[in-house]
């Protein structure tokens, strides 16, 4: 062994984690990126309808925490989890049929764009009312406890959620039950136009936590490494029925809240030093120092990648959109189909 592979392999031991996992986490983020990208320019070219919710910049706390996850743990996301959608498998041109509303998408084309789901995979297609997905994830936390299996569930919401009455109720019964649930907030500074500091009067999120009789912690959100090791360790608590655990990722959004906000209430400044802690950027920095990456394995990647996006993209849009009878199936009231005129 050389001295360089010597000093890599010290390096590494004391990054605590695998050369695979180092590399499985790098390709989550640029799957994540490149498509979250693409999906902006799709947009532009009115490609599909509706709007669309970038995490261009917070990729490392969806990819980080989700990496490693089995497909029986669930996720509960919110609206900006591409990189939980990617990371955890539901493939790319599910993802893109979901974006363009058709029926060849999990959820056939009912929901929002950016709310990816998929049963297969344990992802729940999040409702729009905003931390929602927190209370309903809570309750498969609950279902895996009552079935005596070490499964966890997820939570993603971003730090606006965690002011919202049914989000508390949520990490109050986890903590009551001790469920294994881990609760992630993406604290990006930023609820729609509404600062982080007119959501609590606390400087770290995580101490919500303490409230509910559970640990809560704030981390780098930006750095995948510390993500996924924080997450790691909060999964197997959560696996060993030691309870809950509230992470609180410190990250940014580089673009509106989606793409019909210029963004004009924020500082260019503010933006400009986030960019500058680029969740991708720093992850290539590492696994090139550790000699795990090079430009031409880059070029590779994204060759891969962006061949991967196109035939999703043809996919979808050959895809059918779903007849409209398709609003009446998989609903809980057997009053459907429900006729005008009888109104
Ligand atoms: C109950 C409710 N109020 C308002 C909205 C509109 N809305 C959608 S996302 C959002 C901001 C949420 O902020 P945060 O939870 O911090 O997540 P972020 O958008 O920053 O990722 C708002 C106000 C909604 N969907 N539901």
């Amino acid at each position: 062994m050389s001295a360089n592979q010597a000093a890599n392999k010290s390096k590494l031991k004391q990054i605590g984690l695998s050369e695979e996992t180092l590399l499985g986490l790098y390709t989550n983020l640029m799957r994540t990126r490149l498509l979250d990208e693409k999906f902006r320019k799709l947009f532009r070219q009115g490609r599909f309808a509706g709007t669309y919710f970038s995490a261009v910049g917070q990729e490392a706390t969806t990819v980080g925490v989700t990496y490693g996850l089995r497909d029986e743990d669930i996720i509960g996301p919110s609206h900006r989890e591409i990189g939980a959608a990617v990371t955890k498998g539901i493939p790319f041109r599910e993802i893109v049929a979901q974006v363009f509303a058709r029926s060849s998408s999990p959820d056939k084309g009912k929901t929002h764009p950016c709310h990816y789901g998929s049963r297969e995979k344990g992802i729940i297609n999040p409702a729009s009312t905003v931390a929602g997905q927190t209370v309903v994830a809570t309750g498969c936390a609950m279902a895996f406890k009552i079935q005596k299996k070490d499964n966890v569930a997820v939570a993603f919401f971003g730090e606006g959620s965690t002011a919202r009455g049914g989000w508390h109720e949520a990490l109050n019964f986890a903590g009551i039950h001790k469920l294994p649930m881990i609760y992630v907030c993406q604290n990006n500074l930023w609820a729609e136009s509404v600062p982080a500091t007119l959501q609590g009067a606390i400087e770290h999120f995580a101490d919500r936590a303490k409230a509910y009789g559970f640990p809560g912690v704030t981390i780098d959100g930006n750095d995948v490494v510390v993500v996924h090791k924080t997450a790691q360790e909060a999964i197997a608590r959560a696996r060993a029925g030691d309870g809950p655990t509230l992470i609180e990722c410190m990250t940014y959004r580089w673009y509106g809240h989606s793409e019909i906000d210029p963004a004009n209430y924020r500082r260019s400044e503010e933006l400009e030093e986030w960019k500058k802690k680029d969740p991708i950027a720093r992850a290539e920095l590492l696994l090139t120092e550790l000699g795990l990456l090079t430009v031409e394995k880059r070029e590779v990647l994204v060759e891969r990648i962006e061949q991967e996006m196109e035939e999703a993209i043809k996919f979808a849009e050959e895809s059918k959109y779903s007849e409209p009878e398709e609003a009446y199936c998989d609903v809980y009231s057997d009053k459907f189909p429900v006729r005008r005129e009888e109104y």
